[in-house]
């Protein structure tokens, strides 16, 4: 008898603990993925970091996609010479940034479609340095 009480310890403990266990991993999985849980819309705040790269005359990537209604943070890394980045459709603007040096511009994408992103230093459009940022 005393082995039985023993056997259905044994089993309850392992039960609170593969409870505890599971609730636990579903908090993680929330931790990890906000948006797992019940956040209404208006505080879903998903921002999407990119990193550019700027050359002599070439922006690298050279396209970019995210959703409506991200928060898109753009860091112009600039490796030679002097460009900017300009994504009118969005007021989102990068002053000149020097070799070596970078800066960022943080904007919310609240419109769908294909825009362009550019270099406007004299010339530096025409001569390449476009991309396409699309929101889907
Ligand atoms: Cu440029």
């Amino acid at each position: 008898m005393t082995r039985n009480y023993l056997i259905i310890g044994i089993i309850l403990i392992v039960g609170v603990l593969a409870y505890s266990l599971i609730s636990r991993q579903s908090n993680l999985a929330s931790l990890i993925n906000p948006n797992s849980q019940n956040i209404s819309p208006t505080e879903q705040v998903n921002t999407k970091e990119f990193t550019i790269t700027s050359a002599n005359f070439s922006f690298t990537p050279n396209q970019i996609i995210v959703n409506q209604n991200d928060r898109v943070k753009i860091t112009l890394k600039n490796t030679e010479s002097a460009h900017d980045f300009r994504l009118d459709e969005f007021n989102a603007a990068i002053p000149v940034v020097q070799g070596g040096q970078e800066a960022s511009v943080t904007f919310i994408a609240d419109k769908k479609g294909t825009f362009e992103y550019y270099c406007s230093v004299d010339g530096h459009r025409e001569m390449g340095m476009v991309g396409k940022f699309i929101v889907n």
